[in-house]
């Protein structure tokens, strides 16, 4: 059952007034209501989650909140994320071991913590039949490729979300030029500053706008 206009908005709200109060367990709660009478884990995270995320951010950039009321925003989201919609992303999932979609190697990028929208995509590149290892953030360009040489990985996917720590994917492409090994891996990445225009002309091979984009994009540069 999806959510309509009316129900997000009011979901919003709910939301908004936990991350406020920096209520990780109001959060937790107001989202798994919402699992329980039947909106899916994507549809909450796309419809609820998202939004508010974003106006958090424009009210930072405007000056309207400071860093407390961000971190209040990044605690409960995870918070709801490894609570709720994990386990039901989980549970729903096609994930089959046997037939392995391919290999991924994932992190947020030097000097960037943000990993929300990572581990989204994270998860659901798992729950894809992707075999995933998860770097963590702050993941410098040469473990990267250590990670994805050890994992024998057929996509690095990066993750940055601030706009300081995009020189540090061209930072990976190039090295991986300088060591002769391009080539073997096709590079992913996405977070809010990239664009398709910045992808093209580092030759990187693909960008996902969203979770459920990644996988696609994944399946497609796999398949080419
Ligand atoms: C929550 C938040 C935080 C939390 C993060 C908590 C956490 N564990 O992640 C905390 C409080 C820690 C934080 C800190 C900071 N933040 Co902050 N933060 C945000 C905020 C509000 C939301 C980010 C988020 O989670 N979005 C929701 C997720 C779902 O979206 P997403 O990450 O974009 O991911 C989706 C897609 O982009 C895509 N995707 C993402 N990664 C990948 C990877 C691949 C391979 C693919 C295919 C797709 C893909 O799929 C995801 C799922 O749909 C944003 C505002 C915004 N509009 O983004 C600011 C924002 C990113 N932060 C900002 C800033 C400035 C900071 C700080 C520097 C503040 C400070 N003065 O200290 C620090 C940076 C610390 C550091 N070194 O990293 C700025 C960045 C400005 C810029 N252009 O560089 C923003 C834009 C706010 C603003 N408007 O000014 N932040």
């Amino acid at each position: 059952m999806p959510l309509t206009e009316k129900q997000a908005k009011s979901e919003q709200e709910k939301l908004h007034n936990a991350i406020l109060k920096g209520d990780r367990d109001e959060g937790v709660k107001v989202a798994a209501k919402n699992l329980d009478a039947g909106i899916a884990p994507l549809d909450y995270f796309e419809k609820v989650i998202n939004p508010v995320v974003q106006e958090m951010g424009e009210k930072f950039s405007r000056l309207e909140i400071f860093l407390p009321e961000l971190m209040r925003t990044g605690m409960v989201v995870k918070a709801i994320q490894e609570e709720v919609l994990e386990p039901a992303i989980v549970a729903d999932g096609t994930s089959d071991n046997q037939s392995e979609a391919g290999r991924i190697v994932i992190g947020t990028c030097q000097g960037d913590i943000h990993d929300i929208g990572k581990n989204m995509v994270a998860l659901m590149l798992q729950v894809n039949g992707f075999k995933v290892t998860d770097l963590g953030t702050n993941v410098t360009a040469k473990d990267f490729i250590d990670a994805a040489k050890r994992e024998k990985a057929d996509i690095i996917a990066m993750s940055t979300l601030l706009t300081t720590s995009m020189p540090f994917i061209r930072d990976t492409i190039e090295m991986m030029e300088g060591l002769g090994i391009r080539d073997d891996y096709k590079v992913v990445v996405g977070g809010a500053p990239i664009t398709q225009q910045w992808v093209d002309k580092n030759n990187i091979d693909g960008f996902g706008e969203d979770a459920v984009d990644a996988v696609k994009v994944c399946r497609r540069i796999l398949s080419e």
